[in-house]
C-alpha cells in the first residue's frame, strides 16, 4: 500500500486496519474482492483507473439527518463543544478512515473541514489553520487532495443564489469564499477545482432575468480563473451539472448545457466537467451518457461516485453497487482513454439507518469492488466479444468510397441526392439492441 495509516490522538475506528484485498472466496465485510490496486488490467494498475476519493461532507459530516429528523449516527469525533476542536477531531477521523481504506484521494467544501467565524474574514482564517493542519496530514499519510470547492449554497444567504444572486452584496460573500477554497486547494495541492452552482437557478421566472445571472456567473467563473492562475493553480476547473434540485431550474441543468455555457462564455479551456451519477439519472440521463457527452466535447473532468432510487425524484446519494451502471461507465471510460487528472470521488451518504461506524467501511468497499467488477468486465467484453467489432460495422459505410467522401466534406447536397437515386432504396438494417444486451449480460460473470 502506497498510503500509510495515520492516527491522530484518539483512534475513531478501532479494530479496523488497513483494508486488504483478499480476493472473491473471502467472507470478510472489511476486505476487498475485486478491488487489487496494483493489479494490470488494460494496461494500468487499477488503482490508476479509478484514482478513488473520500467525500469530506458525507463521511465525516452528516449523521444522517433528514426532513423528519436530526441524524441517529452519533459520529464520535463531532462531540467537542469547541468548534475548532471539533474541526481537529473531524481531521484526525477523516485520515484514520481514508488511510485505513488506503483510498489515494479526498474532497471537500470550506465547510466540510472548518466552522464558520462571526465574520467572513473570521470564517477563511478558520479554514486557514485547519488547511495547515490537513496538509500534515497529506504528508504523513500520502493521501492527495483530489480537489476542494467551496459551498456557496448552505449559508441562509445564499437563497437567491451566490454568483447569480440578483443583490450584488452577496456575490461578493461567494467571491470571499471562493477566493479562501481556492487557495486552500492550491496550498494542499489540490490537482482540481469544483463549482457545483447550489442555488445557481430560480424559481420562477416572474421575478427572474435569466440572461443577466447567466452572464453574472460567466463573469464569476472568469474572475475565480484568472484569480487561481495568478497565484499558481495548474490544476483543471470543474462544473458539476445537476438538473432541478435545489432550484426548480438550475443553470447547469447536464453535460450538454454546461459544454454550450463554456463554449459561449470563452471558457472551455480552463474547465471541464465533474459528473455525478445521481444527478445524470435526476436530469433523465445514464451516467454512461453524461460521460460520453462529456468525453465527445473533450471535458471529461472528473466523477462523483453514486446511485439513485430509481424509483424517486430527488439525490438520494446512495454508494453505487449496480453492477450495471458500473460496467456501462467503465465501457465508456476504458473507449475514451480514462480519467487522467480526474478520479472517482464518493459522493455517498450511508442510509440513515446504517448506525455502526464499520457501516461506512463496508459502503466505500462495496462500491470500490462494484466498479472494479465493472473494470474487469468492461475489459473483457472490449477484448475477448464482438462487441466492438459490431459497432465499428455498423457505420462501415462511412469507411470507404461515397460515405467517406461524405464525411471529408466532399459532397454537396445535389451531389448526395444524385446517389440517392442511383442507389435506389437501402436495404433495412437491424440496430440490434437486444443482441448488444445480451453479450453485456453473458460477460457479467
Ligand atoms: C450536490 C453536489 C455536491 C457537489 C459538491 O448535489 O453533488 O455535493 O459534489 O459541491
Ligand atoms: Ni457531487
Ligand atoms: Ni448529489
Amino acid at each position: 500500500m502506497s498510503i500509510k495509516v495515520t492516527i491522530g490522538n484518539k483512534e475513531y475506528f478501532p479494530g479496523i486496519n488497513q483494508i486488504k484485498y483478499e480476493g472473491l472466496d473471502s467472507k470478510n465485510p472489511l476486505a476487498f474482492k475485486y478491488y487489487d490496486e496494483n493489479k494490470i488490467v488494460a494496461g494500468k494498475p487499477m488503482k490508476d483507473h479509478f484514482r478513488f476519493a473520500i467525500a469530506y461532507w458525507h463521511t465525516f459530516c452528516n449523521e444522517g439527518d433528514d426532513p423528519f429528523g436530526p441524524g441517529p449516527q452519533n459520529l464520535p469525533w463531532l462531540k467537542s463543544s469547541d468548534d475548532m476542536q471539533k474541526a481537529k477531531d473531524k481531521l484526525d477521523a477523516a485520515f484514520e478512515f481514508i488511510s485505513k481504506l488506503g483510498a489515494p484521494f479526498y474532497c471537500f467544501h470550506d465547510v466540510d473541514m472548518a466552522p464558520d467565524g462571526d465574520t467572513v474574514k473570521e470564517t477563511a482564517d478558520n479554514l486557514k489553520k485547519l488547511v495547515e493542519l490537513a496538509a500534515k496530514k497529506q504528508e504523513e499519510s500520502g493521501v492527495k487532495l483530489l480537489w476542494g470547492t467551496a459551498n456557496v449554497f448552505s449559508n441562509g444567504r445564499y437563497t437567491n443564489g451566490a454568483s447569480t444572486n440578483p443583490d450584488f452584496h452577496v456575490l461578493t460573500c461567494a467571491a470571499h469564499q471562493v477566493k479562501g477554497a481556492i487557495e486552500a486547494t492550491v496550498a494542499l495541492g489540490g490537482e482540481n477545482y469544483v463549482f457545483w452552482g447550489g442555488r445557481e437557478g430560480y424559481y420562477t421566472l416572474l421575478n427572474t432575468q435569466m440572461k443577466r445571472e447567466q452572464e453574472h456567473l460567466a463573469m464569476f467563473l472568469k474572475q475565480a480563473r484568472d484569480y487561481g492562475r495568478k497565484i499558481g493553480f495548474k490544476g483543471t476547473y470543474l462544473i458539476e451539472p445537476k438538473p432541478m434540485e435545489p432550484t426548480k431550474h438550475q443553470y447547469d441543468f447536464d453535460s450538454a448545457t454546461v459544454i454550450g455555457f463554456l463554449n459561449k462564455y470563452g471558457l472551455a479551456d480552463d474547465f471541464k466537467i465533474n459528473i455525478e451519477n445521481n444527478h445524470a439519472t435526476l436530469a433523465g440521463h445514464t451516467f454512461a451518457h453524461e460521460v460520453q457527452v462529456a468525453a465527445d466535447a473533450g471535458m471529461l473532468g472528473s466523477l462523483d461516485i453514486n446511485q439513485g432510487d430509481p424509483y424517486n425524484g430527488w439525490d438520494t446519494d446512495e454508494f453505487l453497487y449496480n453492477l450495471y451502471d458500473a460496467v456501462h461507465l467503465m465501457l465508456v471510460l476504458l473507449q475514451e482513454g480514462g480519467l487522467n487528472k480526474g478520479g472517482m470521488n464518493f459522493d455517498a451518504k450511508v442510509r440513515r439507518s446504517s448506525l455502526d461506524l464499520e457501516d461506512i467501511f463496508i459502503a466505500h468497499i462495496s462500491s470500490m469492488d462494484t466498479l472494479a467488477r465493472g473494470l474487469i468486465i468492461a475489459d473483457n467484453i472490449l477484448k475477448n466479444s464482438d462487441y466492438l467489432k459490431m459497432k465499428k460495422e455498423r457505420y462501415a459505410s462511412y469507411d470507404s468510397g461515397d460515405g467517406k467522401k461524405f464525411e471529408e466534406g466532399k459532397l454537396k447536397l445535389d451531389e448526395l441526392a444524385a446517389l440517392a437515386e442511383k442507389l435506389g432504396e437501402p436495404a433495412r438494417r437491424s440496430g440490434k439492441q437486444e443482441l448488444y444486451e445480451s453479450i453485456i449480460n453473458q460477460y457479467i460473470k
